[in-house]
């Protein structure tokens, strides 16, 4: 213990020596010994140098000791984070969380699988709606198609509409009333009768005048009973005055002439109108 003192002494002392030459040497001074070189030199340099390699030494193993309790710490709390203790209590917080918030996770489940039905329904109906238009607009179509290719049809047989239905008026050949309801069949309708006065009016003015026209009414069935080629009682008759006479026990078939009509033998030869229908 004495000896370890009296080293520090020593020590403090050649410290303060070589501060105090070192100092002076810096200020471009001496030594204050009166002669440096030959009294402080060899002393001052092996007194100080053991010291300086402890001083040295004592540093390095402070920094050695701080970087070791640095890794320790870093090691500890390493450690205690993945401590049993530490993962039991996180553990305990995840089941508790799970517990706390299994309604929940029920409840956003049953919500899902609701929201998954429902909106497989509404594809489903929107699909059969789809469908259903899809099918509504082809028959709609079909429809407008059939009725165009029908006009189509019977525009390219010659007839024509007036007023409210379609009629052919024959300008051209001139046939018997036999042969004329033949040819009228054959465009798919018959000769015409008239079902209302504007009717009668509108094809009246399309007719040439001075020519006469057959028409469908005969009392071929049952004489004096005029019926149109449908069976029925013509709704429009205009017969001139003193017709129908049944001239000559011979006269079954009427036709229009300026707009008058008369029953005449069948077998005469003459223009003639169909109507497309045999609803008249
Ligand atoms: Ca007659
Ligand atoms: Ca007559």
């Amino acid at each position: 213990m004495f000896q370890f003192r009296t080293f520090l002494f020593y020590a403090f002392v050649v410290g303060n020596l070589y501060g105090v030459v070192k100092s002076q040497e810096n200020m471009g001074s001496v030594c204050v010994l009166t002669d440096a070189p030959k009294q402080c030199g060899a002393f001052c340099l092996s007194a100080q140098l053991p010291f300086i390699d402890h001083n040295y030494k004592v540093q390095r193993q402070l920094k050695s000791l701080s970087e070791m309790l640095e890794r320790i710490e870093k090691s500890a709390l390493t450690v205690q984070n993945k401590s049993p203790a530490n993962l039991e209590s996180i553990q305990q917080n995840a089941l508790n969380f799970q517990k706390e918030n299994q309604a929940k996770l029920d409840r956003i489940e049953k919500e899902i699988r609701e929201s998954k039905v429902y909106i497989l329904d509404r594809i489903e109906k929107g699909s059969q709606e789809t469908q259903t238009t899809m099918e509504g607009i082809q028959t709609e179509s079909q429809a407008k198609m059939d009725s165009i290719l029908q006009k189509a049809k019977i525009i390219s047989l010659g007839f024509q509409w007036i007023e409210s239905r379609y009629f052919y008026i024959e300008n051209n050949a001139k046939q018997s009333w036999t042969n004329a309801e033949n040819t009228c069949r054959k465009r798919g309708g018959h000769l015409a009768a008239f079902d209302n006065q504007k009717e009668f009016d509108a094809v009246i003015a399309k007719l040439h005048r001075n020519t006469p026209y057959w028409l469908g009414i005969s009392d071929r069935k049952k004489e004096g009973e005029f019926v149109s080629e449908s069976g029925n009682r013509p709704k429009i008759l205009t017969f001139a005055p003193g017709e129908p006479n049944n001239d000559g026990g011979n006269e079954d078939c009427v036709d229009i002439y300026n707009g008058v009509m008369n029953d005449l033998p069948c077998d005469l030869q003459r223009h003639f109108i169909c109507q497309l229908d045999s609803e008249v």
